[in-house]
C-alpha cells in the first residue's frame, strides 16, 4: 500500500437518539462521493462513519423509549448501518462509541492528557444544553418567548453544578491561532474559518470534560464517579478507528492526520477548536481539514421530528432512485451553503440534467451504434477540428474535476462534467450522424466513435456521483471493471474498434411528476 498516497475521510458520528434523515445522509453521501473519487484517482482511502452513543441526550432518549441505553443504542445504531447499506455507501469501517476498542482509546487519551498536565479536577457551575451536548457562557444565551434561556442553536439550557475535570483549553489559544494562520484551508469554506478565528480570539475558557449526574458514558480512569464529556469521547472516534493508542502502526502512520473531517456547520466549533486542542495537548497532529457544510431545510422549513417533515431517505430513494438522489443533493446547492429541499426541484433536475442531458446523449449514441455499426465500436477515420475539440474537453475534465474535489466543491465538479455533456449533445446535433449514414458512412463512424469516447470519459468520471448508472453506461461500452479508474482516461486507453457492445438500455428514466406528488416525509 505504501506506493499509493493515503486519504482519510470521516463523517460525524451520529447521535443514536433518533432515526436518520436526509441531513445525516447528506454528510455521509458527500464523504462517499469523495472516497470513491479518491479511490478511482489511485489513493489508498479510509472512509469512516459511525454512531455517537453516550451522553445525556442518548440516555434520555433511551429512558423515554423504555429501554436500557445499551439495548436502545444497539437498535438505533442499526438504523444508521441500514442507511449506509441502503445508500450503498462505501465506508471502510463503522465505529460505535460503545465498542471496547473505543473505550480503551478514550481512556488512553485521557491518561495521556493527564500525564501532560492538561487535565485538573474542579467543579462546574454553568449552563448546559442537552440537545447540543454543549456548555454555554451566560453571554451567549438569549431569552425565548416563554422567558426561558436558549443556546445560540435555539436549544433550551439548564443550570448544572457538579464536580468536573477540566481540560486546559485556555492554554491553546495561541497554538490554535497559529494553526489557522499557517493553514488557511484548515477550515473550509473560508468564511467559516473567520467565525472560528474570531471565537478563539475572543478568549478560551478551560473546558469541562466530565460529568457526574448520570452514568451513561466512558468512565474516567481511576475516578469512576465521572463519565467523560460526550464530545471528548465522540471526537476520539477518529483516532480509535486507526488503532489509537497504538500510534506506531502502519494504519496510524498511514492515515493520521486525517485529510478531511466532514461536518455540518452546527458542530464546527467542536471540530475546529476543541479537537485540534485535545490532539496537540496529547502530542498528536491536528487533522488537515475540517469542512463545514450547510444546513438543509425542507420546502422552506427547518427539518424536525416535531414538525413531522424530516425526510426519510428510504422514501426518497423509493420515489426517485438512489443515483438520482445522490446527484440532486450534491448538485442542488454549492457545497458549504444552506439548501432547501423541494420535490419540484428534484424532479426538474432528474428530468432535465439526468434524463435529457446525460441519459439522452448515451441513449441516442448507443442506439445509433447498435443500428448502424453492427453493435460494435466503429472504426474512426481522420479527426476534424470539432472532434478534437470535444475530445480535448474530455481530456481536460480530470484536472478540473480533481481541483474542485480537492476543495470539496462537488457542485463545481458536476458543473464541469455537465458542460462536457452539453458540449457532446451540441456536437451530436451539429454533426447529425443519422444524416451521415447514407451520405458519408465513414464520417458517421468517426462521429460515433468520438461520441463513444466522450461517453466513456463521462461514465468514468461520474462513477463517484452516480455509481450504478455510470457502471451501466460503462457496461454498455464494454469497458471492463479493470479499465474504469481515472488512470484509464485519455486517448491511450480509448475504445478499440470492432469490440462488440451490448444492446443499449436507458440509464436515467424520466420521473413522472404525478407519482412524486408531495409526501416525501417520514
Ligand atoms: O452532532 N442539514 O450528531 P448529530 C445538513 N454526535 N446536515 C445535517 C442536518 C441538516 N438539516 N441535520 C443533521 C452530532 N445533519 C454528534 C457528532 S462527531 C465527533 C459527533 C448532519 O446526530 C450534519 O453533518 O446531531 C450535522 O453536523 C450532523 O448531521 C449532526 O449529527
Amino acid at each position: 500500500m505504501a506506493d499509493r498516497p493515503a486519504y482519510y475521510i470521516t463523517t460525524p458520528i451520529y447521535y443514536v437518539n433518533d432515526v436518520p434523515h436526509i441531513g445525516h445522509m447528506y454528510t455521509t453521501l458527500a464523504c462517499d462521493v469523495l472516497a470513491r473519487f479518491k479511490r478511482l484517482d489511485g489513493f489508498h482511502v479510509k472512509f469512516l462513519t459511525g454512531t455517537d452513543e453516550h451522553g445525556q441526550k442518548v440516555d434520555k432518549a433511551a429512558r423515554l423509549s423504555g429501554l436500557d441505553p445499551q439495548t436502545f443504542t444497539d437498535k438505533v445504531s442499526e438504523n444508521f448501518r441500514a442507511l449506509a447499506r441502503l445508500m450503498n455507501f462505501s465506508n471502510d469501517d463503522f465505529i460505535r462509541t460503545t465498542e471496547a476498542r473505543h473505550v480503551h482509546s478514550c481512556q488512553a487519551l485521557w491518561q495521556t492528557l493527564l500525564a501532560n498536565d492538561q487535565i485538573y479536577l474542579g467543579s462546574y457551575a454553568g449552563w448546559y444544553a442537552v440537545r447540543d451536548e454543549a456548555f454555554y457562557a451566560e453571554a451567549e444565551l438569549t431569552t425565548g418567548p416563554g422567558g426561558d434561556k436558549l443556546a445560540p442553536s435555539g436549544a433550551p439550557v439548564e443550570w448544572v453544578e457538579e464536580p468536573s475535570y477540566f481540560f486546559r483549553l485556555s492554554q491553546w489559544q495561541e497554538p490554535l491561532l497559529r494553526l489557522y494562520a499557517d493553514n488557511p484551508e484548515f477550515v473550509l469554506p473560508r468564511s467559516r474559518l473567520n467565525e472560528v478565528v474570531s471565537f478563539v480570539r475572543g478568549g478560551l475558557q478551560d473546558l469541562s470534560i466530565s460529568r457526574t449526574t448520570f452514568q451513561w458514558g466512558i468512565p474516567v480512569p481511576d475516578d469512576p464517579a465521572h463519565v467523560m464529556y460526550v464530545w471528548l469521547d465522540a471526537l476520539t472516534n477518529y483516532i480509535t478507528a486507526i488503532g489509537y493508542p497504538e500510534v506506531n502502526t502502519e494504519d496510524f502512520q498511514t492515515f493520521w492526520p486525517a485529510d478531511v473531517h466532514m461536518v455540518g456547520k452546527d458542530i464546527l466549533r467542536f471540530h475546529a477548536v476543541y479537537w485540534p486542542a485535545f490532539l496537540m495537548a496529547a502530542g498528536l497532529a491536528p487533522p488537515k481539514r475540517v469542512f463545514a457544510h450547510g444546513w438543509w431545510t425542507v420546502e422552506g422549513q427547518k427539518m424536525s421530528k416535531s414538525l413531522g417533515n424530516a425526510i426519510d431517505p428510504l422514501h426518497l430513494i423509493e420515489t426517485y432512485g438512489r443515483d438520482q438522489v445522490r446527484y440532486v443533493m450534491l448538485r442542488e446547492v454549492p457545497f458549504g451553503n444552506d439548501g432547501d429541499f423541494s420535490h419540484e426541484s428534484v424532479v426538474g433536475r432528474i428530468n432535465g440534467e439526468l434524463a435529457n442531458d446525460f441519459g439522452n446523449l448515451v441513449q441516442r449514441v448507443l442506439s445509433m451504434v447498435a443500428k448502424n455499426c453492427g453493435g460494435t465500436v466503429p472504426t474512426p477515420g481522420p479527426q476534424t477540428g470539432e472532434d478534437a475539440e470535444l475530445l480535448t474537453a474530455c481530456n481536460g475534465l480530470l484536472p478540473a474535476v480533481r481541483d474542485a474535489m480537492d476543495r470539496q466543491a462537488f457542485h463545481e465538479a458536476l458543473d464541469a462534467i455537465w458542460a462536457v455533456i452539453r458540449a457532446a449533445n451540441g456536437y451530436v446535433d451539429r454533426q447529425a450522424p443519422w444524416a451521415l449514414r447514407k451520405s458519408d458512412p465513414d464520417r458517421m463512424r468517426t462521429v460515433l466513435y468520438v461520441l463513444m469516447e466522450a461517453i466513456r470519459h463521462l461514465g468514468i468520471l461520474t462513477q463517484p456521483f452516480v455509481p450504478e448508472a455510470a457502471g451501466r453506461i460503462l457496461d454498455q461500452l464494454a469497458v471492463g471493471p479493470d479499465a474504469r479508474s481515472f488512470a484509464h482516461l485519455g486517448d491511450r486507453h480509448g475504445l478499440v474498434a470492432g469490440t462488440p457492445v451490448p444492446a443499449p438500455t436507458g440509464v436515467f428514466p424520466r420521473h413522472e411528476v404525478a407519482a412524486a406528488a408531495g409526501e416525501g416525509t417520514a
